[in-house]
């Protein structure tokens, strides 16, 4: 096993359950207890899936794409000592413009949540005249300001670095189009201010495996290791009934993390469970957050399952750092710059 570390926080109370034994492929592994959100979790809400979970106090705190009962999402605030069991705010978050005033978007779905420096930005897909990435931040989550949104249409899947690279924050996205969107890449974009972005670079394309061939999308905020930027990230195949939503995972560099270093080509984790095969939109593992502790290498991944539950699985940095690295297959458009 290498010697590999997480740059942030302790989190000792990081959920977790040991590998079970005679696990195959991938060393992760769901909780036995899933899904952790059920049906109908919050009145006038249907389902809860795609949500970001994290660190706050001597407990945690989530962002939660909820799925109203007339179909409409928007963004929830939960609460929990053990990242286990939530308890939801009742109604959706009411997010403000930078004068105090109501500015809600008219949806708000598939919820980002990262701390940079002192401030938690709030990062979401939402329809700013077709659909497109919208932010918000807060320091105390009582009040969410708005922020510009970062890119014109079309575009799905952002997910913010937790910290700043080379000065600048650092946004990945997957541009798209107005429906179902039958192709995408992750991109990379800069900004010195969170209001303007630019110096865009492609970081990784859908590859020739199968399970990620037609498109891909940003995941959880990565990690930082002593290795790279650890990327949990989602890849989709077109079968003859649909689109199938796998997790695959990858290594970006430190410093320029429009180049990927090490991306595995098997998938991590694929529907298999009745809660991912079964649902709103069946078949879809969709993850959003991870929870880890650096100082035991522990990994909590939190992923959407079916478009309709929460699902929590784990793993362990150096093996599964281990098992990217040895089942690697970077092609020259993950390993080069980025910019044409
Ligand atoms: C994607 C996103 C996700 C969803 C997935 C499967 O395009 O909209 O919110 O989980 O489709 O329906």
């Amino acid at each position: 096993m290498s010697e590999i570390k997480m740059i942030s926080p302790a989190v000792k109370n990081v959920p977790w359950q040991e590998k079970p034994e005679g696990l195959k492929g991938a060393p992760i592994w769901r909780y036995t207890e899933n899904p952790i959100i059920g049906r109908n979790p919050i009145e006038g809400v249907a389902r809860i899936f795609n949500s970001a979970v994290m660190p706050y106090g001597d407990g945690f705190i989530g962002v939660f794409r909820g799925e109203q009962t007339n179909g409409i999402s928007f963004i929830y605030l939960g609460h929990s000592k053990d990242a286990i069991h939530w308890e939801f705010e009742p109604d959706k978050i009411a997010f403000k413009d930078e004068n105090g005033n109501d500015f809600m978007p008219l949806y708000a779905y598939d919820p980002r949540l990262v701390k940079v420096e002192d401030t938690y930005y709030v990062i979401w897909c939402q329809d700013f005249y077709g659909a497109s990435i919208g932010m918000a931040k807060t320091t105390d989550f009582k009040t969410f300001t708005r922020i510009e949104n970062p890119f014109i249409p079309f575009n799905r899947n952002a997910v913010l670095f937790p910290r700043k690279i080379n000065g600048n924050y650092m946004l990945l996205s997957r541009p798209s189009d107005s429906g179902h969107t039958p192709f995408g890449d992750i991109f990379l974009s800069e900004s010195p201010d969170m209001v303007y972005w630019g110096k865009h670079r492609h970081v990784m394309a859908r590859s020739g495996e199968w399970w990620e061939s037609l498109k891909i999308g940003g995941g959880a905020a990565p990690i930082e290791t002593t290795e790279g930027w650890l990327l949990f990230y989602h890849g989709v195949s077109g079968t003859c009934n649909g689109y199938v939503y796998s997790i695959g995972g990858a290594i970006l560099d430190i410093d320029n993390p429009s180049k990927v270093l090490y991306r595995c080509e098997n998938f991590l984790l694929t529907p298999e469970e009745w809660y991912e095969e079964r649902g709103f939109v069946p078949n879809v593992c969709f993850p959003c957050a991870t929870i880890h502790d650096s100082e035991s290498g522990k990994i909590a991944l939190y992923y959407g399952c079916a478009d309709s539950y929460v699902g929590l699985a784990f793993t362990k940095l150096d093996e599964i750092v281990d098992y990217i690295k040895k089942h690697s297959h970077v092609t020259e458009s993950d390993t080069e710059i980025g910019i044409r």
